[in-house]
């Protein structure tokens, strides 16, 4: 006997990055709202992978453009984590953050893929002052080349929208932990559950063309202007970290230093790298 035909709004789904820290959080949320469910990672992440109904596993270094093509045959959307997710020096973050995301775009394109829900980054505008409410509108001040390849997704995501018609949903996500980890995360924290919730709103949405959006739960003391990002994808979020607020009020970095006055937080205490690099 067949079974019947799926409900699930979407096709085949790619999740990049699936072994990783967020990949394990939103694999089994995903999961029911897609026919087909496409694991990748790293070959060498792939033993991370929990097996699971459902799903099938897809090793890919997004830094190798072919590979890239063969993973997004058939691919109707993505959600893509795949990359480096931290400050580092330029070189890493130049092969998988950019080289990485033009592969992926390019291979969107060749295969008609849908859509993109990219997983940017607050550290698109780490430099704001925290305190300080901006939007989407506001000019990107990256607090460094992390937070700068992932201004460089976005800018990405508008090319290919505006040229070959591939939507991008780009969520500048703030801290997705189990809990706010201190007195900046009670601005910037996204729990899990509103984080699952805000990636199947940007895969279902209808007509988001190009959209930014920052990513936290409904936080009393948030920075950020979600508002006309999230009545557009229709995302209300469930949790807030005020519960905390008593508990993380004095857990920051020394007053008066970088990390605890700017928006990005302990990355301005990343670098410069003088790795060499730059001279080679
Ligand atoms: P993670 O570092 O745990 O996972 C990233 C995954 O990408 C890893 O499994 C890694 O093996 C894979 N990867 C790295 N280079 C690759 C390459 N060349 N080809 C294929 N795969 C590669 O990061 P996490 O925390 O799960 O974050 C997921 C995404 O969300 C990242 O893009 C990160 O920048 C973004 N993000 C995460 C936030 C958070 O609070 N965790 C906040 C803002 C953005
Ligand atoms: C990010 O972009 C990082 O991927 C994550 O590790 C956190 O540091 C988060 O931002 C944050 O700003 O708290």
């Amino acid at each position: 006997m067949t079974s019947p035909p799926s409900a699930a709004p979407i096709g085949t789904l790619l999740l990049t990055g699936a072994a990783g820290t967020l990949g394990r959080v939103l694999a089994p949320a995903l999961r029911p709202h897609c026919q087909r469910l496409l694991l990748s990672d790293l070959p060498a992440a792939m033993d991370l992978l929990a097996p699971a109904e459902g799903t099938e596993t897809r090793p890919c270094d997004l830094a190798d453009a072919a590979a890239v093509q063969r993973l997004l045959r058939g691919v109707d959307a993505v959600v893509h984590l795949g990359g480096v997710s931290v400050e580092k020096p330029f070189e890493p973050i130049l092969q998988a953050n950019i080289r990485g995301l033009y592969h992926l775009y390019e291979a969107a394109r060749l295969a008609g893929t849908r859509r993109v829900v990219f997983a940017s980054s607050n550290h698109v505008t780490g430099c704001y002052a925290q305190g300080e409410r901006i939007s989407p509108a506001d000019p990107p001040r990256p607090d460094g080349y992390y937070g700068l390849s992932k201004l460089f997704g976005e800018g990405l995501a508008s090319l290919y929208f505006d040229r070959y018609g591939v939507e991008s949903v780009c969520l500048r996500i703030g801290t997705a932990t189990p809990e706010p980890p201190d007195r900046r995360g009670l601005a910037t924290w996204i729990s899990h559950r509103d984080l699952a919730a805000l990636v199947r709103a940007s895969l279902t949405a209808p007509g988001v063309g190009f959209l930014v959006a920052y990513g936290m739960s409904g936080n009393a003391r948030g920075w950020w202007d979600t508002g006309a990002a999230w009545a557009k994808l229709g995302f209300q979020p469930q949790d807030s970290s005020e519960p905390w607020a008593d508990r993380l009020a004095h857990v920051h970095p020394p007053e008066g230093s970088a990390a605890a006055r700017l928006q990005g937080g302990v990355f301005l205490d990343i670098g410069p790298f003088d790795d060499g690099t730059a001279a080679a």
